[in-house]
């Protein structure tokens, strides 16, 4: 399986940062792509969210639900966040998916994929963090987004697009269904056998 992964983040109106970030990791096996909203915005958001990504960006290769419980601990002095973290197998395109609060996953796929994140906030979550598990297919596209988008939009068209391309169209998704007074985010995989 290989992947093309465009991303795009729009601070909240009046704010020049975000506290949404999107974290792509290229694993051994794997590719892991994390998204973060974290409450509120501006720079007290943001400057948890560059934490996050810190503690990201320094994980193992663990599975997204382990890497939710270990962040869930280590944010737990802050504001908190929603985390949805995606992990899909090169080789075979198993796809494991972990979430808490309203970061959301959708696939267009030839399968139904049943990935959702449990309400709650990362850093305050006391309940038990699962990884679901389900398959990706050639041709199929991932949306992960933050609640600044509504989450009732329609696919964009999405073919043979390079890492650059698909970055063009994450902006206009966040444009066409991003909301003014959030940080609104988007970041589409398109995988290809
Ligand atoms: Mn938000």
């Amino acid at each position: 399986m290989n992947f093309s992964v465009g991303e795009y983040i729009r601070p909240c109106k009046d704010e020049k940062v975000s506290g949404d970030i999107i974290i792509v990791k290229e694993l051994e096996d794997s590719l892991q792509v994390s998204m973060v909203d974290v409450l509120g915005h501006g720079d007290d958001a943001h400057a948890v969210a560059k934490k996050i990504e810190r503690f990201l960006m320094s994980t193992e290769a663990l599975s997204p639900s382990s890497i939710l419980k270990a962040l869930n601990k280590d944010i737990q002095s802050t504001r908190g966040a929603a985390v949805g973290i995606c992990n899909i197998h090169r080789e075979s395109g198993a796809i494991t998916y972990s979430g808490i609060g309203n970061t959301g996953i959708r696939i267009r796929s030839s399968k139904v994929f049943g990935g959702f994140s449990k309400e709650g906030v990362v850093g305050q979550y006391t309940r038990s963090i699962e990884d679901i598990e389900g398959s990706i297919n050639n041709g199929d596209i991932i949306i992960m987004y933050s609640d600044g988008l509504t989450s009732r939009f329609n696919f964009p068209q999405i073919s043979n697009e390079t890492n650059e391309s698909l970055s063009v169209i994450a902006r206009d998704f966040v444009y066409e269904y991003g909301k003014e007074f959030d940080d609104s985010s988007c970041v589409i995989i398109e995988c290809r056998k």
